[in-house]
């Protein structure tokens, strides 16, 4: 059987993606946690960029960025999450290459420095999510980005999602309530067992303790 080591931040969301997908697909894995201030000669080794997540596979091969990650764990293992159709398939690598831009304006509410950063930060993250309702509105209706069937675009989504429901919990965003499609799919995500690493409080609690530690204008309210 083939070993897969996946090489983690505790709390880090690319790590998350690829955990998901490893728990879709069934496959037993080992997370490998290293310290972010000390990262190990043997990471260093086999990481170009000195970030996680790596997938170890077979203490052999190492695998790094989880969008390149996730696609070779569908390409490898059964069910697959892609569609099936070349088009829908194209269409959804659109929206996981789209995500960048997502998890940064979500990343750039938890880390904004002042109250006004922190609002400006609340007007750029509304951006992505109408676009994101936009596409869900022109879709199969709910609960996955690709209606029943779970896809690699839920995948992506998940741990940010997770992220701005956390961020609401410690300053109230209201920005997600104005989209009611990303509000549902969010629900969806949240709900689904693949997404979680943690139990969700105790990671709730992980999550505010990070927040908390980069002394941000979100610290305070921690
Ligand atoms: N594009 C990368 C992003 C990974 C990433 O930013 N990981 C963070 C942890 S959450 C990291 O390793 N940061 C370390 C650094 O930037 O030095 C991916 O999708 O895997």
């Amino acid at each position: 059987m083939t070993d897969y080591l996946l090489v983690s931040f505790k709390t880090c969301p690319w790590v998350q993606r690829a955990a998901i997908v490893l728990r879709e697909k069934g496959v037993p894995f080992t997370f490998k946690h290293i310290d972010r201030d000390n990262r190990p000669d043997w990471f260093l080794a086999i990481s170009p960029h000195k970030k996680v997540p790596v997938l170890r596979i077979d203490d052999r091969v190492s695998l790094f960025e989880s969008n390149a990650i996730c696609e070779y764990l569908d390409e490898t293992i059964a069910p697959r999450l892609h569609p099936a159709d070349p088009v829908e398939r194209a269409v959804n690598r659109a929206w996981t290459d789209y995500l960048p831009t997502f998890a940064a304006n979500v990343t750039g509410c938890a880390y904004a420095k002042s109250e006004e950063d922190f609002k400006r930060a609340l007007e750029k993250v509304a951006e992505p999510l109408g676009k994101l309702e936009q596409a869900l509105a022109g879709r199969a209706s709910g609960p996955f980005f690709n209606g029943d069937a779970y896809s690699l675009v839920d995948a992506a989504y998940a741990p940010f999602l997770q992220r701005y429901a956390f961020l609401d919990r410690i300053r109230p965003m209201s920005v997600l309530e104005r989209y009611p499609k990303v509000t549902a799919w969010s629900a969806a995500l949240l709900a689904r067992p693949s997404t979680h690493t943690y139990p969700p409080q105790e990671f709730e609690t992980m999550y505010r303790e990070t927040v908390r530690s980069r002394s941000v204008w979100l610290s305070q309210f921690c």
